[in-house]
């Protein structure tokens, strides 16, 4: 066994490491927030709540890949790669192609102000940055067979402790929405919030905010999108089919088999509100439904 004994000559590393070289690993492994200027705040969806504090948003995260303790997912993020990254497209579609996320990140952005339900029943309300899901979408031109589009997350073992211990998870983090859902004006992919890039617990460099369904809906660190004809599986519902369905509308009157919906609580006072039909996105999103939809 090796017993390393500290020298009183030795300082620790953080020490000796000057700020300059700190922040310029950061940019290299692309953790550095970098200001996302200009985007301008969409008013077509106004908030009817102060927006959350960023610290409660980047320190209170779902993101199993690293922790299921929300508290802890910003510590484990630091060895976590943002670059170089790549977002393949694919499936049932015209123009199959791999977008890197640095010309992902120059189309045109703007801030949208969203309420974030979680099934938990957590709530937030963030200024993400980002462009309509569908600008994406569009690019790769998806045949008139194309019904569902699919979202992956990465799955990276030795850089995303949680994927190690929970083994039974069906790993790559893997999600999906209705081709009509995902084409929809509100469905949105993120690249930025508070005006800065992604946080990596927050789901960069690409994650999605879907506002009308539960925060599960919305895959973070995305890497493949793909179009299918049938309606695909899906993380959470493969692990727990009565607790999570695909739809995952959000609905007061729909309680999950362990808890009401009733209320959502809002972080970080935990400040409870009669939870909205559709997240308060009924005007937009209520005409796509039927009423069969679980
Ligand atoms: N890849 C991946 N995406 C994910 C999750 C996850 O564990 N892994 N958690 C989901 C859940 S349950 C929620 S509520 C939101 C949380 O996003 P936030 O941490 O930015 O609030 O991310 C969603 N996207
Ligand atoms: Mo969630």
């Amino acid at each position: 066994m090796l017993i390393e004994i500290t020298q009183d000559w030795q300082i620790p590393e953080r020490e000796a490491t000057p700020e300059a070289a700190y922040f310029s690993r950061r940019s290299l492994l692309g953790l550095a927030a970098l200001p996302l200027a200009g985007a301008p705040r969409n008013a077509a969806y106004p908030i009817d709540r102060p927006l959350t504090e960023e610290w409660a948003v980047t320190s209170y995260n779902n993101y199993y890949e690293f922790s299921s303790n929300k508290q802890k997912v910003k510590d484990l993020v630091g060895g976590f790669k943002l670059r170089p990254w790549a977002v393949e497209i694919g499936g049932l579609c015209d123009k199959p192609q791999t977008l890197s996320i640095d010309d992902i990140l120059k189309f045109p952005a703007e801030e949208r102000t969203y309420r974030h339900r979680c099934v938990e029943a957590w709530s937030m309300a963030v200024p993400w940055i980002g462009f309509a899901l569908s600008d994406l979408l569009k690019r790769a031109e998806p045949k008139p067979a194309a019904k569902f589009v699919r979202f992956i997350s990465v799955n990276r073992p030795s850089e995303m402790p949680g994927i190690n211990t929970s083994g039974g998870f069906p790993w790559p983090y893997h999600e999906a929405l209705r081709m009509d859902e995902a084409m929809h004006p509100l469905a949105f992919a993120v690249t930025g919030m508070y005006g800065k890039t992604l946080p990596a617990q927050n789901g960069a460099p690409l994650r999605l905010a879907i506002p009308w369904k539960y925060g599960f809906k919305g895959a973070k660190a995305i890497v493949k999108i793909e179009f299918v004809a049938s309606q695909p599986a899906t993380s959470w519902n493969t692990a727990a089919p009565r607790e999570y369905g695909f739809y995952a509308n959000v609905n007061p009157k729909t309680p999950h088999p362990r808890w009401s919906q009733a209320v959502e609580q809002i972080i970080p006072t935990m400040g409870r509100r009669p939870t909205l039909l559709y997240n308060g996105y009924e005007k937009w999103v209520a005409g796509m439904y039927n009423g069969s939809e679980a």
